[in-house]
C-alpha cells in the first residue's frame, strides 16, 4: 500500500485555467489516465475522474463530506462566501431533515400536474422558432423556456427575474478559486445576490408556489425559521441555469448528429432518452468537491483526512472504462447510469423538472421539425463549475 501524497500521479494541469473551462473534454482523458487518484499541486487538492471512483466517493457521502463545502474552500478554515446551503453543504442528519422536507414539495405529484401547462407552453415556444427557421438556441431557446415555466412555479417576484442566471453564475463560479472567470461574473452583478435575498422573503413569494410550500412546511415541521429563505434559495441557485445549458446541450447533440435527431423524429417517445444521453455526453455540471472526514484509502492511496477532492462528473460520464464510444451522442444507449445529477443523497432534488424541461422541448422538435442543423459556431460561457453555452445558432426546417 502506498500512502505518501509522493508517490501519487501529479498533474500540473490546472482545471479551472480558462484555457481547460474552454474545453474541458480534451483534458479529461489525461486525468484518467493519469491515475484512480490524482494530486493536483496548483490547489493541493485531489482529483478523481474516473467513473467508478466518483461513483465510489459520492455513494460513501460519510467519508467524502458536503459540509465542508462543496467547492475549493474549506468551511471548516475559510468563511463561506454565502450562507451554506441547507442541502448541498450540508451532511445527514441535517441533510435527510431539510431533503426530505425539500422532496415532499418538488414530488412526482406536483410534476404531473405542472406537465400539460409546461407542455403547451413548450410547443408554443418551438413552433414560433421553427417558423423562423433561423434562432439562436442558446439565447432564444434554452435561456427562455426555464424562465417560462420554473420562476413561476416557484411563485417569484415578477420583477427582476433576469438576475436569477446572473446569480446562478457566481455561485457556480464560486466553488472554484477567485480566478478571473469569478472575479469577472461578479463585476456589475452584485445586486443579484441582493436580489435573491429578496425574492427568497415570505412577503415577495406567491400562494400557492413551492417557495411558500417551503415556507408552510419548515413551520410544520418546527425548524428555525431561517431555513425556509435559505431552502428557498437552493431552488433559485440550482434551477435555472443548470436547466438552461442542459437544454442548450440537447440541441447542440441533436444538431451535432442529425442521425439520432432522425431516430428521435421517427420516435419521438425517445425524448427522454435524448434528454438522459445528452446530460451524459455534455454534463453541465461538470465538477464538484467533496472533503475527506477522515483518512481513507482509494485504489492503494491514501487520503488524508480534511482533504478536498475534486470529482469530475463529466469526465466520469465519458469514462471509456465505463461506456462505450463515450465522446459519442447515441440516443439509443441506456445512459441512465451516468453522474451528471450527482450519485448517492445528494443527488440533484430537481433532476426530475429537469427531466420534464428537457423532454418536452425533445419531444415538441421530434414532432415539429425535419432538421436541425448547426448553423455556426457554438460559443461558450467560461465558468469554473459549469459547461455552457452562450450562443448557438442553427437552422431548423419544419414538417
Ligand atoms: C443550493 C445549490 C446551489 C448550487 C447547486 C446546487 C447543483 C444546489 O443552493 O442548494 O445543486
Amino acid at each position: 500500500m502506498t500512502s505518501a501524497t509522493s508517490d501519487l500521479p501529479t498533474l500540473s494541469l490546472d482545471p479551472f485555467a480558462e484555457e481547460f473551462l474552454a474545453d474541458p473534454f480534451a483534458h479529461h482523458g489525461a486525468l484518467r489516465d493519469a491515475g484512480s487518484v490524482v494530486w493536483l499541486g496548483k490547489y493541493g487538492v485531489y482529483a478523481m475522474a474516473r467513473f467508478d471512483e466518483v461513483q465510489a466517493a459520492l455513494r460513501d457521502h460519510e467519508t467524502f463530506c458536503s459540509s465542508r463545502g462543496v467547492g475549493l474552500a474549506d468551511f471548516s478554515k475559510e468563511e463561506p462566501f454565502r450562507a451554506p446551503s441547507l442541502l448541498l453543504e450540508t451532511d445527514p442528519p441535517l441533510h435527510s431533515q431539510t431533503r426530505k422536507l425539500m422532496g415532499r414539495i418538488v414530488s412526482l405529484k406536483a410534476l404531473k400536474e405542472l406537465r400539460p401547462q409546461w407542455q403547451e407552453k413548450a410547443q408554443e415556444l418551438v413552433s414560433s422558432l421553427v417558423q423562423k427557421r433561423r434562432f439562436d438556441a442558446a439565447t432564444d431557446l434554452a435561456e427562455v423556456f426555464p424562465m417560462m415555466v420554473f420562476p413561476d412555479t416557484i411563485g417569484l417576484m415578477d420583477e427582476g427575474r433576469e438576475k436569477l442566471i446572473e446569480y446562478a453564475t457566481i455561485v457556480f463560479n464560486g466553488f472554484g478559486p477567485r480566478n478571473r472567470v469569478f472575479e469577472q461574473s461578479l463585476i456589475g452583478k452584485e445586486d443579484a445576490i441582493a436580489w435573491v435575498e429578496e425574492a427568497c422573503k415570505r412577503e415577495n413569494l406567491k400562494p400557492g408556489g413551492w417557495g411558500m410550500a417551503v415556507y408552510d412546511a419548515v413551520d410544520e415541521a418546527g425548524m428555525p425559521s431561517d431555513y425556509a429563505p435559505r431552502l428557498v434559495r437552493s431552488f433559485l441557485t440550482a434551477g435555472v441555469d443548470t436547466t438552461v445549458n442542459g437544454i442548450g446541450h440537447l440541441m447542440l447533440a441533436l444538431g451535432k448528429y442529425p442521425q439520432e435527431f432522425a431516430k428521435l423524429r421517427a420516435d419521438p417517445k425517445l425524448a427522454t432518452r435524448a434528454f438522459e444521453e445528452s446530460l451524459r455526453w455534455d454534463s453541465t455540471v461538470q465538477t464538484f468537491f467533496r472533503t475527506t472526514s477522515c483518512d481513507v484509502e482509494v485504489d492503494g492511496t491514501t487520503i488524508p483526512e480534511g482533504s478536498k477532492v475534486l470529482l469530475f462528473l463529466a469526465s466520469a460520464n465519458r469514462d471509456p472504462r465505463k461506456w462505450d464510444d463515450p465522446d459519442e451522442f447515441q440516443i439509443e444507449r441506456p445512459a441512465g447510469g451516468h453522474v451528471g445529477f450527482g450519485f448517492g443523497i445528494h443527488q440533484c432534488l430537481g433532476q426530475m423538472v429537469a427531466r420534464l424541461e428537457g423532454e418536452l422541448i425533445a419531444a415538441e422538435f421530434a414532432r415539429q421539425a425535419r432538421s436541425i442543423e448547426l448553423a455556426g459556431e457554438p460559443v461558450r460561457r467560461l465558468n469554473n463549475t459549469l459547461w455552457a453555452i452562450s450562443s448557438l445558432p442553427v437552422k431548423v426546417v419544419g414538417k
